[in-house]
């Protein structure tokens, strides 16, 4: 039996948990396809599991994920032809923890020794966040062209807090931490998109970080010899529940049939994928 850590993270609302929802939700209902089935929970998670996983059957969000707990989720899969198993062990973090761990440059002991179990990482981008696109010098100085001096009064000076860091400087500065604490032992990442559903234009997932998140996707690409990357568009819900015709549509669906996994090369409602990415011995 093979144990592998899996460590989520990424900014608060990125879609972690309603991720593992969906996914606690796909390993006990997938009967019938996939690879792999359940096996047992070795972490007794149960009940955070089946009430996040009943709220997003039933089109309703997720709890937000509370600051000072992690729930440490251990899930045992059999691969249904050869009979091995794995146990994947994930650990759901507030995002809340990931800011604070960016401004204040520390990790507390309980993150650090989940780093030692880890074998992956899934890095969630949230679509929505407005902090995502830079803001170029070029911007700025066509403002500056159009208003003038006006333009440079209205900006007050305002002290250095770690919301006015963009949010792809946060995820490059956390990748650092890690080659740096690290080094060699965290090669894995999947890049999740979440939200993938309201991604309206026909990109794949590594190209919409490359136009989104330009400074995240070069530190991936040119660390190619630290990080060996592979990127997902995930819709874990399959629409937004605050519009009322999207979330009617969705009740009356089969709740496997909402999930929606780009891989860059095809569509299924695999969620496991971006996780057995990095569990395959094969693409290490
Ligand atoms: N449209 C859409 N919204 C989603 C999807 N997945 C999550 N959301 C919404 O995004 C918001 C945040 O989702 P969570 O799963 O709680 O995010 P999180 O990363 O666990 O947040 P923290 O626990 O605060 O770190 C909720 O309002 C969800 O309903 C999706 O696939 N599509
Ligand atoms: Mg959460």
């Amino acid at each position: 039996m093979e144990n592998k850590g899996i460590l989520f993270s990424g900014l608060p609302e990125s879609g972690k948990t309603t991720y593992l929802a969906a996914l606690w939700y796909y390993v006990f209902n997938n009967v019938e396809e996939g690879e792999f089935e359940y096996g047992s929970l070795e972490n007794g998670e149960l009940e955070y599991l089946n009430l996040i996983s009943r709220n997003w059957a039933g089109c309703n969000e997720v709890i937000r994920t509370n600051q000072n707990k992690i729930e440490n989720v251990k899930i045992k899969l059999i691969h249904k032809i050869t009979g091995k198993s794995i146990v994947l062990n994930i650990p759901d973090i507030s995002g809340e923890t990931f800011k604070t761990q960016f401004a204040d440059r520390e990790w507390d002991e309980e993150f650090e020794s989940i780093l030692d179990t880890v074998d992956g990482i899934i890095l969630f981008i949230d679509p929505r966040d407005v902090k995502n696109k830079p803001r170029l010098i070029y911007h700025e100085f066509q403002n500056y062209r159009y208003f003038g001096q006006a333009m440079i009064k209205t900006v007050e000076e305002r002290p250095w807090t770690e919301d006015l860091v963009p949010s792809q400087v946060k995820l490059v500065d956390f990748l650092q931490m890690i080659d740096f604490k690290k080094p060699q032992v965290l090669r894995k990442i999947s890049v999740v998109v979440s939200c993938w559903d309201l991604i309206k234009v026909d990109l794949k997932p590594e190209i919409w970080c490359k136009n989104e998140l330009p400074l995240l996707h070069q530190y991936l690409t040119a660390n190619d010899e630290i990080f060996n990357v592979r990127y997902f568009g995930v819709s874990s819900q399959g629409g937004d529940y605050e519009i009322h015709d999207i979330r009617n549509a969705l009740i009356s669906s089969e709740p496997l049939q909402r999930i929606k996994v780009n891989d860059g090369i095809k569509n299924s409602n695999n969620i496991l994928s971006p996780i057995l990415w990095i569990t395959d011995e094969n693409t290490d």
